[in-house]
């Protein structure tokens, strides 16, 4: 049975007003193209200052700052792995950055969030592996938190959403 508080929309992430939306960014957090440079154009340069005073962020980790000019009220920075063809731990960090921001999310008490593809872009990560860990970390980060309203996967294309929908229909794995 699929979770009501678990979604995939068509949508630009930087239009979602919720309590975080997910950065896909790089080790520096000092913006970047894609998603991040969306993010860091809507929300204006004071989320650049922020990120500066935050220093580095190792891959599979994430960091939270405020979400300035955006709707969203935070933005949870991660970074994704590069895909370099499977057997360099891309899957388990991929995993991290999501159990990363649901622990950030946990700790500031945060609601609704919403996630882009992270890692599917620029980085590389084949769209149904990483959409495949994204709804089986959410999934478990819903089951342990009741706190958590709604989790959205903001999808940019109609190939990523109709991947999103096919797994949100399928019934939860034990794996
Ligand atoms: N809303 C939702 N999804 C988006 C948006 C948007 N506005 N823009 C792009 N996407 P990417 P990565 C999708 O490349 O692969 C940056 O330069 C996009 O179609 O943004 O983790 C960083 O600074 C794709 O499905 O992130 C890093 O250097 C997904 O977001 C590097 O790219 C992620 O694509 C990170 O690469």
């Amino acid at each position: 049975m699929s979770d009501p508080r678990l979604r995939a929309l068509k949508t630009d992430i930087t239009a979602l007003a919720c309590d975080a939306i997910v950065n896909a960014a790089n080790e520096s957090l000092l913006g970047g193209g894609g998603v991040d440079g969306a993010i860091h154009r809507a929300a204006g340069r004071e989320l650049l200052a922020e990120c500066r005073s935050l220093g580095a962020c190792p891959t599979g980790s994430a960091r939270i700052t405020r979400g300035y000019a955006l709707p969203a009220r935070h933005v949870i920075h991660t970074v994704g792995p590069v895909w370099s063809g499977g057997d360099a731990g891309e899957a388990r960090l991929l995993a991290s950055c999501y159990r990363a921001c649901f622990a950030l999310a946990r700790e500031h008490g945060l609601h609704s969030l919403a996630f882009p593809a992270v890692s599917c872009g620029v980085y590389g990560y084949p769209l149904r592996p990483a959409a495949t860990i994204a709804v089986k970390e959410a999934r478990s980060a819903l089951a342990a938190n009741q706190a958590l309203e709604s989790v959205t996967f903001a999808c940019f294309s109609d190939d990523m959403l109709a991947i999103y929908q096919a797994l949100l229909s399928a019934p939860a794995r034990g794996d």
